[in-house]
């Protein structure tokens, strides 16, 4: 009998086309090499390991699946792989391409003008703009419907006043994307963030993303023009489709957090000797094993069929919810067990499975909390809005 690779059980690899495993295996081997061994010393610093962004960007990894503006045009899987393989270093990592990719360059490209596309696509591919996505207020991130930064018309120009929280990249970015309220509804403006009145600060004493910046956004009085807002999205749709392809990412990206827990208990469990025997050789650390193998074999098949469906141009914004619940569920589940089993040892950063699983409790929160997830898919089901 052939042996499995226990880390993919079921051969998800056979399903992969060779474009799909060679974008794979080229970010596994960056992040093998250049990521991972940063990370643990960034997360200690409370910092974001800028210097991994040259190269992401000569891999073609910010807007990898933007066609056209010296983008590549990978298709949905390549970007969920992308997604796994730098989440296996730190869901920071993933974050920053997360933003950059699906919040920043996907609206410009999807609702931006012509002119918005050319100016900015090809810096923020290579890297020279820093974007950031502005939607979450102070008071409260789940309804974003509740928006109060508003944007008035003056002349040529749009003035806009208010404050957003919790934004990544914030204090790094050039490009602040921000959602604002109009007499015609949410709107989106690029705002370039040396714009007079505008300001970024950084959010501190964070446990988890300690290798992501996030900060929050005030807006006084900025002076945006007319041109410089995205024509082709009006209303929360808007920001919520942006969202629905994050979201996807995260889907993927999950499970590489998780895949580097189970190895490391895995590597664990074989080389630790407890009464005279390895854990590994114990039937509730196998049956524990067993189970954080089988949640995440069945969160990549759930992603690999989002990602066909996606490609197909089938999507639903709900199956986007189920995924990034489950996946998200499934991999802190994972991490938080796989904490416990490497003892004491597992509290330090000796290990990276106390850092994926303190970074996981940001991830099941943003994007759409777990709750918000599950009443997404309870609509669906029910036909009764339960928010
Ligand atoms: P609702 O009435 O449901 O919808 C309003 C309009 O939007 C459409 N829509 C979507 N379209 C695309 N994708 C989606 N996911 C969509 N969800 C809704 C909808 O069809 C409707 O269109 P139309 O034409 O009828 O007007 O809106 P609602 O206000 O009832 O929203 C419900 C709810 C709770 C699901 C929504 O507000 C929500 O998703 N809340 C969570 C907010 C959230 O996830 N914020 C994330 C901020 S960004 C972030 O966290 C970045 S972290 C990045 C990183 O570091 O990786
Ligand atoms: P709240 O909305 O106040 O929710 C609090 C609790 O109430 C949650 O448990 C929630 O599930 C629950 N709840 C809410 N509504 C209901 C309901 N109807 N029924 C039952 N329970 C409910 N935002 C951006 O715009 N851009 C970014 O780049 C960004 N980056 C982030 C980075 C990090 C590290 C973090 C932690 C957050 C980031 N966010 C960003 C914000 C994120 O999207 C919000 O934190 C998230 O949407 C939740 O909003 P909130 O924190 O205000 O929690």
């Amino acid at each position: 009998m052939t042996t499995l690779n226990p880390l993919d059980l079921l051969d998800l690899r056979a399903e992969l086309s060779e474009e799909e495993r060679l974008v794979k295996d080229t970010v596994a081997r960056f992040v093998d090499e250049q990521a991972i061994p940063l990370m643990a010393e960034a997360f200690d610093a409370h910092r974001f390991p800028a210097e991994l962004v040259p190269g992401l960007v000569e891999l073609g990894l910010l807007g990898a699946s933007i066609e056209g503006y010296d983008c590549p045009g990978l298709n949905s899987i390549c970007y969920g792989l992308i997604c796994e393989e730098l989440e296996r270093a730190d869901s920071g990592l993933r974050s920053f391409v997360s933003v950059q990719s699906s919040l920043v360059m996907w609206p410009i490209r999807s609702y931006g003008s012509e002119e918005q596309r050319r100016r900015w696509l090809p810096a923020l591919a290579r890297g020279e703009v820093i974007g950031c996505f502005g939607l979450t207020e102070p008071h409260g991130g789940s309804d974003p419907g509740a928006m109060k930064t508003h944007a008035r018309r003056d002349g040529g120009d749009w003035v806009l006043n208010g404050s957003k929280m919790w934004i990544t990249n914030g204090s790094l970015a050039q490009l602040a994307l921000v959602w604002a309220v109009t007499d015609d509804g949410v709107r989106g403006f690029l705002v370039e963030t040396d714009a007079k009145g505008f300001s970024a600060r950084d959010i501190g004493r964070k446990y988890s993303l300690r290798a992501s910046v996030t900060s929050e956004l005030f807006l006084d009085e900025v002076r945006v023009p007319d041109d410089q807002v995205l024509p082709g999205a009006t209303g929360l749709k808007g920001p919520l489709s942006c969202l629905t392809q994050a979201r996807y990412g995260i889907a993927w990206g999950v499970n590489g957090a998780a895949l580097a827990c189970l190895s490391e208990v895995l590597d664990y469990a074989g080389s630790r000797k407890l009464f005279n025997r390895p854990l590994a050789a114990t039937q509730t650390v196998q049956r524990r094993l067993a189970d954080m193998a089988r949640r995440i074999t069945t969160a990549r098949l759930l992603a690999l069929r989002l990602g066909r469906i996606k490609d197909a141009g089938q999507m639903h914004p709900t199956q986007v919810s189920l995924a990034k619940w489950n996946n998200t569920r499934a991999a802190l589940d994972v991490a938080r067990d796989a904490r416990d089993l490497l003892g004491a040892g597992g509290i330090t950063s000796e290990y990276a499975t106390i850092r994926h699983m303190l970074n996981l409790e940001s991830v099941i929160t943003y994007e759409g909390t777990e709750t918000i997830h599950e009443l997404v898919v309870g609509r669906e089901l029910t036909g009764e809005i339960a928010f």
